[in-house]
């Protein structure tokens, strides 16, 4: 700190930076800056950094200061015959640089061809200005015409660099001591009175606070929460979805999924080993409506008239949909059968191939309502209000097939960034054949519709590709940082 004591004595007048400047050259930048801002800081100096731009010049450069330029050696070697010099010879004389000497001489018009041989075409030797220009760059760092120092540039002769010096001059503290400055206030000071002495840092009111390390809201998470508020809203009680492993019974045969469906095969669905099986539900009348309502068919349906297997009925599966603790829900409310609103978001499992939208495993948000009479139309217009809250609402439905309601309809919204219409879940109307079984009354009448966690938070912060949300390769400083999520905004 004492050298720069001597900068801060001797007041830089308003002109440009010249040799009476006092030099650092040992002192790193940063250190330099960070000096000059703790002594600002404190008003004992007032300082304003002057950046300029500076070149260096290449090891050819240095070359060409020491030994005369390629179009000037090139030259000489010309007129050192009085014949001139064979073309042939140009590379043996002059090495590498020879072909750009004789490029260069060519262009200056110092050299003519007379058949194999290059003769001078100049009667007095020129300036060597390429040589000139390096050697006045080399001594000032730059050159006053701009077109040869960009000429120079473009041959590559020289490195681009930066200057920093600083204009300081004495501030209304100024002193050649440094004062102990306090930062803290303490109560001695107060009781004794001494604060009225001490010199205080000044607080900085544009610093910002430090970083809290803290926790952070998977996006996820802020979507689900976001969704979670809206089904709150809207009357709904959230279902007890901590269960991942269920029997196939919950998962497929209460809500009429055939056993020799599709779903149910290995490349759809992760069966458990260990253990192998589910007990049978307590509930034997559920048990014996379901056998009865897949094999001959019960409630008015005709069923799938298979031999229905109470083995693969209980063989443990994780869950392919959250639909299955819909079914365990509904099956509790026939106990008691009222209008009620379910809602449920949370992991399920499909043993498909993955890829940049789709992984073994997704968050399904899934609604069901239960009312008197309900009819499709009820659904489509519950559909209109949920997504209108979430800014979306120009929404089509496609008729679809489920095996657990009839009709289905699958969701479609028109995307206006993409200006085209994108499918955002289905729906559709439980079956008789999954309601009646479990005891509820012909008169309540469900529906309920699902769509995914992850495709609108892919959507919401701009991400194409679902490992960039979930997974090992999840960039944390992303997870840190990303923005509070309102679903509110239009989200298509
Ligand atoms: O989420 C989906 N797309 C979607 C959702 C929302 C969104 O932005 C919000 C509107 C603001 C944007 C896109 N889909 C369903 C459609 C497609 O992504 C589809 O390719 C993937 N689907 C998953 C299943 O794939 C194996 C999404 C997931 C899905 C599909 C159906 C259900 C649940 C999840 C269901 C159901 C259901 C039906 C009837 C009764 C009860 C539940």
């Amino acid at each position: 700190m004492a050298d720069l004591q001597l900068v801060v004595l001797k007041t830089v007048n308003d002109g440009p930076i010249d040799d009476t400047a006092i030099k650092f050259p040992d002192i790193e930048t940063n250190t330099m800056q960070g000096t000059l801002s703790s002594l600002a800081a404190r008003s004992m100096i007032v300082f304003k950094p002057i950046e300029l731009e500076v070149w260096t010049l290449t090891p050819e450069a240095e070359e060409i200061v020491e030994k005369g330029s390629h179009e000037i050696r090139l030259l000489d070697e010309v007129i050192k015959n009085l014949d001139g010099l064979k073309i042939a010879d140009v590379g043996k004389v002059l090495g590498s640089a020879g072909k750009l000497g004789q490029q260069r001489a060519f262009k200056n018009g110092w050299v003519k061809k007379e058949g194999d041989r290059l003769v001078a075409n100049v009667s007095d030797k020129p300036v060597d200005e390429t040589a000139a220009d390096l050697k006045a760059v080399k001594e000032t760092g730059t050159l006053s015409n701009a077109l040869e120092l960009n000429e120079l540039r473009k041959r590559k002769l020289l490195i681009k660099g930066k200057k920093v010096s600083y204009k300081v001059e004495k501030g209304p503290e100024f002193a050649l001591e440094i004062k102990k400055l306090e930062t803290d206030l303490t109560p001695e000071m107060v009781a004794s009175g001494s604060w009225k002495t001490q010199t205080f840092k000044p607080y900085n009111f544009e610093a910002e606070g430090a970083l809290t390390p803290s926790g952070a809201l998977h996006p996820l998470n802020k979507v689900r929460e976001e969704f979670r508020q809206i089904f709150f809203a809207m009357g709904f009680t959230e279902m007890p979805t901590n269960q991942y492993v269920e029997s196939g019974f919950w998962n497929f045969d209460t809500l009429f999924v055939p056993q020799q469906h599709p779903a149910r095969d290995l490349q759809d669905t992760f069966y458990i080993k260990d253990p192998i099986e589910a007990d049978e539900p307590e509930d034997k009348t559920y048990w014996e409506n379901i056998h009865k309502v897949h094999e001959t068919g019960a409630f008015g349906s005709i069923g799938y008239r298979y031999p229905w297997s109470a083995k693969e009925s209980r063989r443990l599966v994780l869950r392919t949909h959250t639909t299955a603790v819909s079914s365990r829900m509904l099956h509790q409310l026939a106990a008691d059968p009222k209008p009620a609103r379910f809602f449920s978001i949370d992991r399920v499992f499909r043993n498909e191939a993955v890829d940049a939208t789709h992984l073994a495993e997704f968050h399904q948000i899934e609604g069901v309502i239960a009312g008197d009479d309900i009819t499709l139309g009820d659904l489509i217009g519950f559909m209109d209000r949920f997504f209108k809250r979430m800014g979306v609402d120009k929404l089509r439905f496609k008729p679809a097939y489920n095996p657990y309601t009839e009709p289905s309809m699958e969701i479609f919204a028109w995307h206006a960034g993409l200006n085209k219409w994108i499918e955002i879940g289905n729906s559709g109307m439980f079956r008789p054949e999954m309601l009646e079984s479990m005891g509820l009354p012909k008169t309540l009448r469900v529906h309920g519709f699902g769509l995914s966690l992850e495709r609108p938070t892919m959507i919401k912060y701009g991400l194409s590709n679902i490992r960039d949300l979930l997974g090992h390769k999840v960039n944390l400083e992303f997870i840190e940082s990303n923005p509070a999520v309102r679903l509110d905004e239009t989200l298509v």
